[in-house]
C-alpha cells in the first residue's frame, strides 16, 4: 500500500487518522505547488487530479479522503475508530458529512477563489472573490452553530476523537493559516481545538 501525499489539509486528515489508528503509511510525495498532481502520470492514478490518493496492494487506487480513512479503518488490526456498531458508524458518518459539507467545502472553495487564486486559477473554475467571501461567512456560521452543540463532551464523537473531529481540526488549522482565523468567541470550539492540537497525531 502506498500513500500519495502532499501539503494541504486533505492529506493531513488521512495522516492524522492513520496516526490515531496506529497505522504507518508508506508515503510518496507529490509536488502540489508545481502541479505534478495535474499531470498525466498522477491522473492515471487519480483522474480527479487531487491529493491524496491511496494505492492498494492489488495496484488499484482509492481517492477522496473519507473513503481512504474508511478503508484504512476496516483493514487494519485493532479497534475501529469509525465505530464497531451500525449506530456508532451512522453517527460518525452524520458528523463527518456535516463537517465536510457545511464547513470544509465552503472554507476550501472560499480560499481557492480568494487567497489561493493565483495557484488555482489555471486549474479549475473559481468563484468571484465576493462569492468566496460569502462562502467563508457560511463556514463561520456553521462553526458557531457547532460551538453551541459542543458543550457536553470532549469530542464530536463522544470521549475520543472521531474522523469528524480530525476532519474539522485539519480544516480549521488550515483556515487559520490562510486568512480564516479561529473565532475566539466560540469558546467550546476553541477549547476543543486546543485538545486536538495537543494530540501527538496533530503533527502527523
Ligand atoms: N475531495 C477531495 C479533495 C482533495 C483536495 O482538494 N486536495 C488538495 C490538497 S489539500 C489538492 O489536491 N489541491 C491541488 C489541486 O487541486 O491541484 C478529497 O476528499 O480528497
Amino acid at each position: 500500500m502506498k500513500f500519495y501525499n502532499s501539503m494541504g489539509p486533505n492529506p493531513q486528515v488521512v495522516r492524522m487518522f492513520a496516526a490515531e489508528r496506529g497505522i504507518t503509511l508508506d508515503m510518496v510525495e507529490v509536488d502540489l505547488m508545481a502541479g505534478e498532481n495535474r499531470q498525466e502520470d498522477y491522473l492515471k492514478k487519480n483522474p480527479g487530479g487531487q491529493l491524496p490518493c491511496l494505492e492498494l496492494d492489488d495496484g488499484s487506487y482509492v481517492a477522496e479522503i473519507l473513503p481512504i480513512c474508511e478503508y484504512l479503518d476496516e483493514t487494519a488490526d485493532g479497534p475501529r475508530l469509525l465505530g464497531e456498531t451500525a449506530e456508532e458508524r451512522a453517527k460518525n458518518r452524520m458528523w463527518t458529512r456535516r463537517i465536510d459539507l457545511y464547513i470544509c467545502e465552503p472554507l476550501a472553495t472560499g480560499f481557492r477563489g480568494a487567497e489561493g487564486r493565483a495557484l488555482f486559477e489555471n486549474r479549475m473554475t473559481l468563484l468571484s472573490p465576493e462569492a468566496c467571501g460569502d462562502l467563508k461567512a457560511l463556514a463561520q456560521e456553521k462553526i458557531t452553530w457547532l460551538d453551541g452543540l459542543m458543550g457536553g463532551s470532549d469530542y464530536l464523537g463522544g470521549d475520543k476523537p472521531s474522523l469528524a473531529d480530525i476532519l474539522l481540526f485539519c480544516f480549521l488549522a488550515f483556515g487559520n493559516s490562510v486568512g480564516q482565523p479561529l473565532n475566539e468567541a466560540n469558546k467550546n470550539v476553541s477549547a476543543w481545538f486546543e485538545r486536538m492540537q495537543a494530540r501527538a497525531s496533530a503533527s502527523a
